[in-house]
């Protein structure tokens, strides 16, 4: 009976992915490229996002006005200076302004134009280093939802983050579950149930008053069961990072998603409050260290000038930044592209 019931479950499992497979417009490799695509259009959003961290960084701009290749170890301690007043921190200033050096050392730079584009090159080579932001990690099984589960500290912008990453999922066809991990705000379900109602997602059953690893488990189940989740999004309440008993918490949660589906989660993305500068460095450190984060959502960033403790992020962690968000609206969320990134934060206009 055991080779009948076997065939049988094997039977059921790929009728279930054919289903899966033929379902409206939703494919993997859509997916990505739609996530590709949509850096491309939304330069503009992440240009008018930035306008504080650019105004700060436009001191850049006047170290390089007078830049003359006589005074060259001057003029670099004065942009690693500029840099560290931009949230740099001192370890990436170092580093960016090393690659400056290396170029200039390498007869590359005459002008300051060039010194410029040195600049910007240095900083994607630290932005880019911790490997390719664009790739979302997904669970290839036919018949099995991808997982990720969303961490991090209080306010920082988690269930407003599942709530556009819902929006963006929703529009390469995904089917898209809101998992109300956060059990310890009052109204964090509701907030979600919004989200998702506002976003085409369905959300998970969840018992009311269970632990927020049993609401996990159960949740990743639930779209087993149901065979047509593409996505499942797991919220989490706000903790400290210095609380260890919270943090004890989460890698419960993650545990128990693992306890149910052995690959998941395939993402483990940490949520920064990108107005706290270079404060984010130890929160992420003691996340990852607990949870092993596999890529970085910095929030807010429209709202303050301290966009480039980004860099600092990347180049300590080797984390990769995935998405940025610059507003509250569901468009708000964007793809984290470095070059754009870059290009945004020194507009190439006196080039
Ligand atoms: N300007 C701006 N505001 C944002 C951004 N992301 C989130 N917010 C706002 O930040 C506030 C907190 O967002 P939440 O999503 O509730 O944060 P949370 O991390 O889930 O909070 P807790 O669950 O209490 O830990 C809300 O007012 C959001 O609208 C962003 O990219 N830009
Ligand atoms: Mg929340």
């Amino acid at each position: 009976t055991t080779s009948t019931s076997t065939s049988s479950r094997t039977a059921r499992r790929d009728a279930r992915s054919r289903r899966i497979a033929t379902r409206a417009g939703f494919d993997l490799g859509k997916l990505a490229s739609v996530l590709r695509k949509k850096t491309a259009m939304d330069v503009e959003r992440v240009f008018n996002g930035t306008s504080k961290t650019r105004e700060r960084l436009s001191a850049v701009n006047d170290v390089l006005a007078l830049w003359r290749m006589e005074d060259f170890d001057d003029a670099l301690e004065e942009l690693e200076e500029t840099l560290l007043g931009a949230d740099f921190g001192p370890k990436a200033a170092t580093r960016v302004t090393d690659g400056v050096r290396a170029r200039v050392e390498r007869g590359e730079c005459e002008t300051g134009g060039d010194v410029r584009r040195a600049l910007k090159a240095s900083i994607v080579e630290v932005l880019t280093k911790a490997g390719d932001a664009m790739k979302i990690g997904l669970n290839e099984t036919a018949g099995e939802p991808s997982v990720v589960l969303v961490v991090g500290v209080n306010g920082g912008g988690k269930t407003t983050t599942l709530g556009k990453l819902s929006h963006r999922f929703a529009e390469s066809g995904a089917k898209v579950m809101m998992v109300p991990g956060d059990t310890f705000r009052a109204a964090a379900a509701e907030q979600l149930a919004t989200w998702a109602e506002r976003t085409g997602a369905v959300m998970s059953d969840s018992p009311p008053n269970t632990k927020p690893g049993a609401v996990c488990y159960k949740a990743v189940d639930e779209a087993c069961a149901r065979g047509d989740v593409d996505i499942v999004l797991a919220d989490t309440s706000g903790r400290l990072h210095n609380n260890s008993q919270l943090m004890d918490e989460l890698v419960g949660v993650k545990n128990s998603i693992s306890k149910r589906l052995p690959s998941a989660p395939h993402e483990v993305l940490l949520v920064l409050d990108g107005t706290t500068g270079l404060n984010m460095l130890n929160q992420a450190r003691v996340f990852n260290e607990a949870v092993g984060v596999t890529g970085i959502i910095l929030t807010k960033l429209d709202g303050t000038s301290r966009g480039g403790a980004v860099v600092s992020v990347v180049d300590e962690l080797g984390i990769p930044v995935k998405f940025v968000g610059v507003g509250e609206s569901m468009q708000d969320l964007q793809s984290f592209d470095a070059v754009g990134f870059v290009d945004a934060l020194f507009p190439d206009e006196e080039e």
